[in-house]
């Protein structure tokens, strides 16, 4: 007999480091990529991998999400197993515990045990919905199965300095975890890797009764408990429970034969803006074309993309770009950029190294560079925007440390 495994995405996470562009969505809901969300790639792990019984748990802002969900990301299938459903924070236990939210990543579960228990299933996979990377879940799973784990948690090696915004294992030569410590100041390396750091990734395989039981204990405790990474994790090892690290980097994906080194958290606006610059670049870290793991997104109707050239002067083309359906590059020039659906560009207008996203429209001669346009945001003709920071901050947007400017969502010039 197959196991029943269950997947919960947790799709709640604010993101503030990401704003504007998460004034108005939550973090797995901000475009990524031209034509997807930042959730999509947590779903299609699933789908590819063949488990087909998935929650996806939303809180804050959660409208975009979920209409991004509700419009594209259906099994249309009378088996009850498929699915992709929607859970938003609807207090479920509120005779027990008042008129709580979800309180952190391990309440938005366990104010939803029911669900496992509806699923009846054996293992539970629970994946954060914040990043972008392919993960065969299978292989995890036999893992976790073979090692005869209570919990398995994905493992990231990752350089110390950049280690102490995530939680760190310690490992035994088995891949034993004998130590969890979530965002520590002074991240410790792994033995015998100096400079090295095993991150978690934020992706749990719990077997059901661990699960159970971890969250009866962790969540009773109060004014605590209510994180994996804080708090139960923690516990779990403390407790006495198998917790095994996953190594991402020998997680294999169909039809890609170098080892899956590319998982990005994109969490500031400077990480989320280099990522959409690698899929444009002529051999990207992450490729979206490989069609043994298929990227699916909300299929919208969209029709053609077009390129228009009236004369010489009037030419419009694309280096080195991605674009969606519905967009027209009428007589100006695209490079190293990525542009979302139904973006317009005019007559002598010049884009480059720069993120649209859906309906942006770019006036006549205007120049944009290095800029992130939210959605719906109609550029003047004669606009520059990329070349003078005080400029671009007078005029309301966000520029970064590295200099690239952004453009919230529907803003007026
Ligand atoms: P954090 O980066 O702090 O650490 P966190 O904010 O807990 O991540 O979010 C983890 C996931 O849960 C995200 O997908 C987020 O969208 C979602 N989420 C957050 N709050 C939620 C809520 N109330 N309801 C539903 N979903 C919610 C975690 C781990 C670290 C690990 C990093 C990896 O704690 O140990 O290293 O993820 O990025
Ligand atoms: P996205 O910009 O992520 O594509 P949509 O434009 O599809 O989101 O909007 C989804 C939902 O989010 C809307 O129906 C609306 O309820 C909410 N929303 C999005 N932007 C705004 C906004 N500027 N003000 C208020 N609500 C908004």
């Amino acid at each position: 007999m197959k196991p029943r495994v269950l997947g919960m995405i947790l799709a709640g996470g604010q993101g503030s480091r990401l704003s504007p562009l998460t004034l108005r969505r939550s973090k797995p809901a901000v475009p990524f990529g031209s034509k997807y969300r930042i959730i999509d790639f947590a779903i299609n792990n699933f789908i590819n991998s063949g488990f087909f019984s998935i929650y996806v748990m939303t809180q804050y802002k959660a409208q975009s999400l979920t209409e991004h969900i509700q419009r594209g990301w259906r099994f249309g299938t009378f088996l009850s197993d498929y699915f992709i459903t929607l859970v938003p924070a609807q207090m479920y236990r509120f005779e027990e515990l008042g008129p709580v939210w979800y309180r952190g990543t391990a309440d938005a579960v366990y104010q939803n045990l029911h669900l496992v228990d509806n699923h009846n299933s054996d293992y539970v996979a629970i994946f954060s919905g914040d990043h972008i990377y392919k993960m065969n879940v299978e292989h995890m799973l036999q893992q976790h199965i073979d090692s005869r784990a209570d919990v398995s948690i994905a493992a990231y090696p990752m350089p110390q300095s950049q280690a102490h915004q995530f939680g760190i294992m310690h490992v035994d030569e088995k891949w034993k975890v004998t130590d969890f410590l979530e965002k520590p100041a002074n991240p410790p390396s792994i033995p015998g890797q100096p400079g090295i750091s095993l991150t978690s990734m934020g992706n749990y395989i719990f077997s059901r009764r661990a699960l159970d039981e971890l969250l009866e204990t962790s969540m009773s405790n109060g004014e605590e408990g209510f994180d994996f990474g804080k708090d139960v994790i923690p516990r779990a090892l403390s407790d006495g429970y198998n917790v095994m690290a996953y190594d991402f980097h020998k997680n294999p994906i169909p039809g890609q034969d170098r080892p899956n080194l590319y998982w990005r958290d994109v969490g500031t606006l400077d990480a989320y803006f280099e990522a959409n610059m690698d899929l444009v670049t002529v051999n990207p870290e992450f490729d979206i074309y490989n069609a043994d793991w298929p990227l699916r997104t909300s299929s919208e109707f969209s029709p053609p993309a077009k390129f228009v050239h009236e004369s010489e002067g009037r030419r419009g083309q694309a280096f080195n770009s991605i674009m969606a359906g519905g967009t027209i590059i009428s007589g100006g020039t695209v490079r190293d950029s990525v542009l979302g659906r139904a973006v317009h560009s005019h007559s002598h207008s010049l884009v480059e190294s720069s993120v649209l996203f859906d309906n942006v429209q770019i006036g006549r001669h205007s120049q944009i560079r290095r800029t992130i346009i939210d959605k719906d945001v109609i550029v003047p003709p004669g606009t520059r925007i990329g070349y003078n920071a005080e400029e671009d901050r007078a005029r309301g947007f966000t520029v970064t440390e590295a200099g690239v400017v952004v453009v919230p969502k529907s803003y007026t010039f």
